[in-house]
């Protein structure tokens, strides 16, 4: 891919991210994303360029890498690498997640740390940016192998974090069960009972809603999309990919909000079922028994599954909402969504359409929500438990969902107003990255040379 820029400041930072990062192909599509949203704003705001503000934000504050070495159930010595990348903390301490996934590598958490810092900025709470994880593969572990490596990944990582320092949270392959055993051996490390991470478990100091937040506030999120085009996800028919903790909340609200969700996948294959998915089932497949989703079809004969997760998106839909993984929806998906008729595409998960599908959907009339807009909801509510854990107290799952909705809907209209002021309206790519990035260039700016 070209990552050309008109900018010569702009694309002059494209250019060393290029050379001093190599191989970092994920980086740079994020980098050359946010760049280029920056054209309609760089040259009436001549302090950036001239307080090197680009220079030092594609450049992590710190990067932390390390050996996490574990004991499996044969008795061997297993050895995978740790990350924590500590983006940037200008305007909060560092927040962000934990991914734990085969793929893992520094490039991958670079991107997601990168757009961490822009998505924090856009909800309105204190939180700088960061992200970190491992190539460890939790699929096939037994618990007490799982239980292993994340002791030994917080044997390394404790040092490094605080609850008002860096407070990491779950991503891909991180939920409840992961955090526990992290929570547990940070508190053994340290014999401090802190707010260190969050999604923790609801009787040891998480906040209600956190498990929801992220699916919920993307259709909080597209509903607001909806509305300004008259609209809303009554009747409405939804495809999601994914089947983890983003896709089941998003079906789950989706399906309350009046849509019906009619197919779901995982990274071996796609279920779909034309009478609406039920979610009861999915959610015993994947929360209870870890199992893949083709099991579904065992419960209900008539829904279809078929190999391999790009197929679902040739199933016609008025919404689209891909919430599994970086780079999922290319070229061929978004035309064969946009020739079935798709209106609406919000993602859940992080930069899962590729810088060619998103061209294809603006060009073709469908309104399109970038992740580090529309699933800022999973962090904003993590920024709520953090809160909670600062008073000693928690609100209940209506407040808080209740404040989960009221960021979201902030969090479109400052995209949107943002878009319209540049000239660009109904782009939320554009709205949301500069929208994220002017209060945190303000904050370096006023903090000087850090
Ligand atoms: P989970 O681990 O709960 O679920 C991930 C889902 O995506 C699984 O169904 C998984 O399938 C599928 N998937 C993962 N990797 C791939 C792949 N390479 N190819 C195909 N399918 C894949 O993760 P989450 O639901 O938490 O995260 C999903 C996305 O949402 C990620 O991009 C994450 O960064 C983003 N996100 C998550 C937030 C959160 O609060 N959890 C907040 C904001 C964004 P399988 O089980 O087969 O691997
Ligand atoms: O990508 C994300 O925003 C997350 N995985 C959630 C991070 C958090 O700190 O809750």
């Amino acid at each position: 891919m070209e990552y050309t820029l008109n900018h010569p400041y702009l694309s002059s930072i494209m250019q060393s991210v290029i050379e001093k990062n190599p191989s970092q192909p994920e980086f740079y599509q994020a980098v050359h994303e946010f760049l280029s949203s920056l054209e309609p704003v760089i040259d009436k705001r001549p302090d950036i360029q001239a307080n090197h503000v680009l220079e030092r934000i594609v450049e992590p504050e710190r990067q932390i890498m390390f050996r996490v070495s574990w004991v499996d159930d044969k008795g061997q010595i297993q050895v995978n690498r740790g990350y924590r990348i500590q983006f940037n903390s200008a305007i909060g301490p560092y927040k962000g997640g934990i991914r734990l996934h085969p793929s893992v590598n520094l490039g991958i958490l670079k991107f997601l740390g990168f757009e961490q810092i822009f998505k924090n900025s856009l909800t309105g709470l204190p939180m700088g940016g960061a992200k970190g994880g491992s190539d460890f593969d939790p699929k096939g572990k037994s618990d007490n192998e799982v239980m292993s490596f994340c002791q030994s990944f917080m044997r390394e990582l404790y040092r490094h974090i605080g609850a008002d320092c860096d407070v990491p949270a779950g991503d891909i392959g991180t939920g409840a069960r992961e955090i526990g055993y992290m929570f547990g051996q940070y508190k053994k490390i340290t014999n401090e009972f802190t707010g260190v991470l969050t999604g923790k478990g609801l009787t040891w100091g998480g906040s209600l809603a956190r498990r929801e937040a992220t699916g919920y506030g993307l259709c909080y999120f597209t509903n607001c999309m909806l509305a300004k085009k008259g609209t809303s996800f009554e009747g409405k028919t939804v495809v999601v990919s994914g089947a983890g903790n983003v896709a089941i909340y998003a079906t789950e609200k989706a399906t309350q909000l009046g849509g019906k969700v009619v197919a779901l996948c995982d990274s071996t294959g796609y279920i779909y079922d034309k009478d609406g998915i039920k979610l009861d089932i999915v959610k015993d497949i994947k929360e209870v028994r870890r199992a893949r989703i083709s099991e579904y079809v065992k419960e209900v004969p008539s829904a279809e599954y078929h190999d391999g997760c790009k197929g679902i998106w040739t199933i016609p839909c008025d919404i689209a909402l891909p919430c599994a993984t970086q780079n999922e929806l290319d070229l061929e998906s978004a035309k064969a969504l946009v020739a079935n008729g798709v209106k609406f595409v919000a993602e859940g998960a992080n930069m899962p359409s590729t810088p060619e599908a998103i061209a294809y959907f603006q060009e073709n009339g469908v309104y399109f929500a970038p992740g580090k807009a529309s699933n800022a909801g999973g962090v904003a509510t993590s920024g709520l438990e953090m809160a909670q854990n600062s008073m000693r107290y928690s609100w209940t799952f209506e407040e808080v969902d209740a404040k989960l909705k009221g960021i979201m809907e902030s969090i479109f209209k400052a995209a949107d107003e943002t878009a319209t002021s540049v000239g660009h309206e109904d782009n939320l790519v554009i709205g949301a990255n500069i929208a994220g990035f002017l209060k945190v260039a303000d904050a370096m700016i006023a903090q000087g040379a850090i």
